[in-house]
């Protein structure tokens, strides 16, 4: 029997067979351990993986990563009520002469670099408040430790600038305004901007911090006046207006020098762009004026009617446009931004 019969054929044969079946386990054994590593890689790095139409494996794998990440990034808040459930009415103010600033910031943990926005809802506007200041710490604390918890009962993202007149030339609280707008559009585009005198604390949290389709003045009452409107037109103490409606009427006057007629300026400016001013019923728009004098420095303005009377002439080219200032320093407080400025002197 030579070496070429038959059986030794199909002997030779069957060798290459399982040689052949043998490397094609190995080259499976491979294949599916290198799917593993894929699969471990992507989990990774699923992020910026990209699907390839058909890839059932890709397929169910973006959707298992897409899962995972919905599971770590927060789900969108829904807008905050149109009423909000916070609300309390009618408060009972209290002005306590042992008040820190140390108590009132840590009664507003959730305050942060004088900002606040809602945890659990999205704000329906961003405002900023401005308060005009100076030498006024007292009734500074007693606002803050009232509008904080306010605002917030309100759902509103909000941030509170304090703006300083540095130095002891007369008074300007037009121009510290002005200039309380345009530091605090550096920082973010709030929607609404309130006016506010640092003495004036809101009685009932209905009456709202937001803006509206018209210039909305929010001092009907006080108590220092048997809460009636002080006179008709009064738009002074504390108002709100939009970046818009405040930008139409090129903001304040920066002319007014001392006590008066800057907020009246700012009502004919607004009356003159065929805006209407709106105010909240009676009952609700009422405040508290913490007790004080006349202050030095900011002595009764003796050309406000004067200055009253070339409104219409002066306002495109005196306001926001032609405010200028020095920003001295910009403090990021707990409670407050603290903007302190050089506004100048009245020319004479
Ligand atoms: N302001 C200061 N410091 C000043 C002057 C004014 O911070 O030295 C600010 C403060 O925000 C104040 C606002 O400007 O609330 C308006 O000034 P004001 O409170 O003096 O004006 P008001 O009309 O009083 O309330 C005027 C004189 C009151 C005399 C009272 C006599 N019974
Ligand atoms: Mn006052």
């Amino acid at each position: 029997m030579g070496f070429c019969s038959p059986v030794f054929k199909f002997l030779r044969r069957g060798k290459y067979f399982v040689l052949l079946l043998l490397s094609l386990s190995v080259l499976a054994w491979i294949a599916t351990f290198k799917g593993e590593m894929v699969k471990s890689f992507q989990v990774s790095s699923a992020p910026t993986q990209t699907l390839v139409k058909g890839d059932s494996l890709r397929e169910k794998f973006s959707s298992f990563t897409a899962a995972t990440i919905r599971l770590s990034t927060p789900p969108p808040k829904a807008d905050c009520p149109l009423e909000s459930p916070l609300l309390q009415g009618a408060l009972q103010l209290t002005f306590e002469s042992s008040l820190k600033l140390k108590d009132v910031e840590s009664e507003n943990k959730g305050v942060s670099e004088g900002e606040y926005e809602p945890s659990d809802c999205t704000a329906r506007q961003n405002v900023a408040i401005l308060i005009p200041h100076r030498s006024r710490e007292r009734h500074l604390l007693y606002l803050l430790h009232h509008l904080h918890p306010f605002l917030q009962r309100q759902q509103i993202h909000y941030a509170i600038y304090v703006i300083q007149q540095a130095g002891d030339a007369t008074f300007n609280r037009a121009k510290l305004l002005n200039v309380g707008y345009m530091e605090a559009l550096k920082d973010y585009s709030w929607d609404c901007f309130i006016f506010h005198d640092v003495d004036l604390v809101p009685e009932n949290d209905h009456n709202l911090y937001i803006c509206d389709k018209q210039p909305k003045h929010l001092v009907v009452g006080r108590n220092a006046t048997g809460y009636k409107l002080h006179y008709k037109g009064y738009f002074g103490g504390v108002s709100a207006m939009t970046r818009e409606q405040f930008l139409q009427v090129n903001g304040f006057s920066n002319t007014y020098w001392g006590w008066g007629g800057e907020d009246d300026d700012l009502r004919k400016r607004i009356e003159l762009q065929k805006m209407k001013i709106m105010r909240p019923p009676a009952d609700i728009a009422r405040y508290t004026m913490v007790f004080h004098k006349r202050d030095s420095g900011n002595e009764i303005n003796k050309d406000r009617m004067k200055l009253l009377g070339r409104t219409q002439q002066v306002w495109r080219k005196d306001g926001l446009n032609s405010c200028s200032y020095k920003t001295l320093s910009l403090e990021r407080m707990p409670l407050y931004v603290n903007v302190t400025v050089d506004i100048g002197k009245p020319q004479s």
